[in-house]
């Protein structure tokens, strides 16, 4: 796969360690982090540093990251992914685009990452059950790519589909179970072309781990963890709204759109706050993540609390 060396395009140095990885990526994070998009300028950086501390945008382990994870394809338990994903195969993945674009196509990873190449995006995380990481990933925005296939004045919402292969993901082979397969998620087109919405590749510098995703999934960081669907064959473009598994599945408790929202509880639970992995204090949740700047626009004339 061609991460590292698209990686190192872009000036980034070899990461094994996060130790490390602090050290020598400060700057770089000021570079490829959210607010400070390619071609902002340099204010933007620095409000962006005074705003670290209360976007809480302390990386989480690299540890945490891969080894605590919601990926019911292989299990509901969190820590199982890591372990039943070790034979998982992302080699020979094809990704396909089409349905209502100019030109559909079907394109390996590494053909994906010559046509647009990797950055890096340091984003938190929010899951709907109330815990939260920061994450460094590794991706290509996913407007860059709807570019590239072309919209049409029918494309107005965007479906994701994660493999589907019993082989290899042992609960899809399941007769029982919570959710049914492929898991499928959605965006407004809008969202999908939003700058922040990536289509991650890599963490930490390092190419995806299967219980991650591997080798391509959705990173969308102003909405509930869920919708950041994992392992992604098909992006089709579509006239009206598209599945999505959790709101097919309880529709009263997840939403289409999903958006972080301290102040619309689960039915089952409050919102307002979220235990950091790895931390023990809770901190509190920030609307649309702490993304409003960026996300807020898109949800103006929105009821939140009915289109949640
Ligand atoms: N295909 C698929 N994608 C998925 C899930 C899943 O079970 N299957 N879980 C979602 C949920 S609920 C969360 S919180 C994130 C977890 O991502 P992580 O394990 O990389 O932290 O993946 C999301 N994407
Ligand atoms: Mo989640």
């Amino acid at each position: 796969m061609l991460i590292r060396k698209n990686y190192n395009q872009i000036g980034s140095s070899e990461i094994t360690e996060e130790s490390i990885y602090y050290q020598r990526r400060d700057l770089m994070k000021l570079a490829a982090s959210a607010v400070a998009l390619a071609g902002a300028p340099l204010f933007a950086a620095l409000s962006f540093e005074r705003e670290k501390a209360n976007r809480g945008l302390e990386l989480t382990s690299y540890d945490q990251i891969t080894t605590y994870n919601n990926f019911y394809e292989f299990s509901t338990d969190k820590e199982a992914p890591a372990r039943l994903a070790k034979n998982f195969k992302p080699k020979a993945w094809t990704l396909s685009i089409g349905g209502e674009v100019q030109k559909k196509v079907t394109l390996d990873i590494d053909q994906l990452l010559k046509l647009i190449p990797a950055q890096e995006r340091i984003y938190r995380f929010r899951c709907v059950e109330g815990w939260s990481m920061v994450v460094p990933w590794v991706g290509i925005p996913l407007a860059s790519v709807l570019k590239h296939v072309g919209l049409t004045s029918k494309s107005k919402f965007v479906e994701f589909q994660t493999l589907f292969d019993p082989k290899q993901f042992p609960a899809q082979g399941q007769t029982f179970g919570t959710i049914s397969f492929p898991y499928r998620e959605g965006l407004r087109i809008d969202e999908a072309m939003n700058p922040l919405t990536l289509l991650a590749v890599g963490l930490y510098g390092k190419e995806l781990l299967p219980q991650n995703g591997a080798p391509i999934r959705l990173v969308v960081p102003w909405k509930y963890g869920f919708k950041s669907i994992k392992s992604i064959v098909s992006i089709t473009l579509h006239e009206s709204q598209t599945r999505s598994t959790w709101n097919e599945m309880a529709p009263k408790e997840y939403g289409f759109f999903a958006n972080v929202n301290p102040s619309v509880d689960h039915p089952r639970w409050s919102q307002a706050r979220e235990r950091p992995l790895g931390r023990f204090f809770k901190q509190d949740t920030l609307m649309f993540n702490g993304y409003g700047k960026e996300v807020a626009h898109m949800y103006k004339n929105v009821d939140l609390r009915k289109f949640f």
